[in-house]
């Protein structure tokens, strides 16, 4: 072989590995900066009608073939029946934190009232096994399934009635679990949670109106229901930051957030109209659910254009949002750009009062409907994201809780999963370099779980779970192993072999 072949092999090779080479190590972050990966129940669990456990929204909405490929969680992870083996793997990984939500039908089946005991044993178990092995636990209350009961019963977020049982079963939560488990979140991404569930109607529970729905819904109102359940959501999440407050803080010393689905919006051009597009984007999207958590009110601009299908807070209301919150939960995975769209006359949806086009890049054409989904990823937004929270709410706490890549490859060589994860990473760095109060990093997610619309055909597991074998098996792919070498061995050793034998060797099942 010639030196300039053999110079190419080695270039190649280096050239391969170069995705999980990066400039900065575990020890560039703060001692408790924490970096951890996470987990829903419902997308993690099965075991749906196990133990007591009752029927949430969201397994209605798949028994009632909603999902574009009919699939359902009743299985999924299996993690119910398999969390221990999980929580070892999640040690040996040398995970520093986990972030799971908790089932509210499956600890409170009746939606308020009696605690089942095996729901409580379930949690229990999971926390104490979590402790046993020193690592910290992120819980969310509310990761989109409802109990049914509740939703048949007064129709869920939309009715104010929720507040009350929310903080209910928040107060089980904390009384059960408060002693070990010291961050919390009440709800996860309210934002895009109630256009989806609300306006476009493909999360549970499946509402929209014509002609505004990606699915076919039999009831809803696409113009109002998703600003009522944003508005009942911020209620309830409030209402649950007092009680933790007056009840549980000074002996359980925890701290409680609520998570947002933050997109980076670039202006698509830099005329006025688009610049204005851009700020409306973050408005409606961060603006929605921050602005009254740090300012006790919505944004103007929602204020003028939604008008009064935006419910408005009382006083009282008010001062109780305001500052309801020791951190934000941030879930970020893509950028957009923006430009604007006349805003129609007549009846809108919240896409229609926010009148922007969304693009994946400076060539794409506008999207249409809602979002595009080639969107490249943008590790800078991530980093523009923080710099944003920090310069507009004041610098608040901020976890990344969600940041990661759904992918139809089914590969263990995830190689796009490790450059994704690193160059993240790297940007939650910058931002803390430049002041951002980041305390911590979850990748999403920490195996293959049942996923939103995608079912099983999105992968976004640090581990492989394979759904056709009954027993679930997990397998370690390159980015369980590449972030486990970033933790343990604080970086020196990030060129991981990619043999294909190296990484089945990982298997667990
Ligand atoms: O899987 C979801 C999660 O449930 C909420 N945040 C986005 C993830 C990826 O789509």
């Amino acid at each position: 072989m010639g030196v300039t072949a053999f110079f190419y092999i080695l270039l190649s090779l280096w050239v391969q590995d170069a995705a999980a080479i990066i400039d900065f190590t575990r020890c560039d972050f703060a001692q408790d900066f924490v970096f951890g990966a996470g987990t829903s129940a419902y997308q993690y669990e099965g075991a749906v009608a196990e133990d007591g456990r009752s029927p949430s929204d969201w397994d209605t909405f798949t028994h009632s073939g909603k999902m574009p490929d009919k699939s359902t969680g009743d299985i999924a992870a299996d993690g119910y029946h398999k969390y221990k083996e999980d929580i070892k793997l999640i040690y040996e990984t040398g995970l520093e934190a986990y972030r799971f939500s908790i089932s509210w039908s499956r600890l409170i089946p009746n939606g308020r009232g009696a605690v089942n005991p095996k729901g409580l044993d379930y949690y229990n178990n999971i926390i104490d096994e979590l402790v046993k092995r020193g690592i910290q636990t992120h819980i969310t209350l509310h990761h989109i399934d409802l109990p049914q009961i509740l939703e048949d019963e007064y129709g869920g977020w939309l009715s104010p009635r929720i507040i009350e049982d929310f903080t209910a079963y928040a107060d089980v939560c904390f009384r059960e679990f408060g002693d070990r488990v010291k961050y919390w979140t009440t709800v996860n991404e309210p934002n895009i949670g109630a256009i989806a569930s609300y306006s476009i109607g493909h999360l549970p529970p499946g509402r929209c109106s014509d002609p505004f729905g990606i699915t076919k819904c039999t009831v809803g109102n696409s113009s109002t229901e998703p600003y009522i359940a944003v508005h009942t959501t911020l209620l309830a999440h409030a209402s649950v930051f007092k009680l933790y407050r007056e009840k549980y803080k000074a002996e359980q010393k925890g701290v409680i957030g609520i998570n947002i689905y933050s997109y980076w919006s670039y202006p698509f051009t830099n005329s006025t109209v688009d610049l204005e597009a851009t700020q409306r984007s973050k408005d409606f999207m961060f603006g929605w659910i921050l602005e009254p958590l740090v300012s006790g009110d919505y944004p103007e601009v929602m204020k003028n254009i939604v008008g009064s299908r935006l419910p408005s807070f009382t006083m009282v209301q008010s001062g109780l949002v305001k500052d309801s919150f020791d951190f934000f939960g941030i879930n970020h995975y893509y950028s957009f750009y923006v430009s604007d769209r006349p805003m129609e006359t007549g009846v809108r949806d919240f896409y229609g009062d926010m009148s922007i086009s969304y693009r994946a890049s400076r060539t794409d054409p506008p999207a249409g409907q809602g979002v595009p989904t080639n969107v490249p990823s943008d590790p800078d937004g991530l980093h523009l994201v923080l710099e944003y929270l920090k310069e507009t709410y004041g610098n608040p706490p901020l976890y990344v809780h969600e940041n990661g890549m759904g992918s139809p490859k089914d590969s263990l060589n995830d190689t796009y999963r490790v450059d994704c994860l690193s160059s993240y990473m790297g940007s939650t760095l910058d931002a803390i370099r430049n002041g951002v109060n980041v305390r911590g990093y979850f990748t999403w997610a920490f195996m293959d779980l049942f996923e939103l619309r995608a079912g099983y055909q999105s992968k976004y597991g640090l581990y492989r779970v394979d759904f056709d074998d009954m027993r679930r098996p997990r397998q370690a792919r390159l980015s369980a192993r590449w972030y486990s070498g970033f933790l343990k061995k604080n970086g020196s050793s990030l060129l991981i072999s990619r043999t294909q034998e190296d990484l089945t060797r990982n298997t667990v099942s």
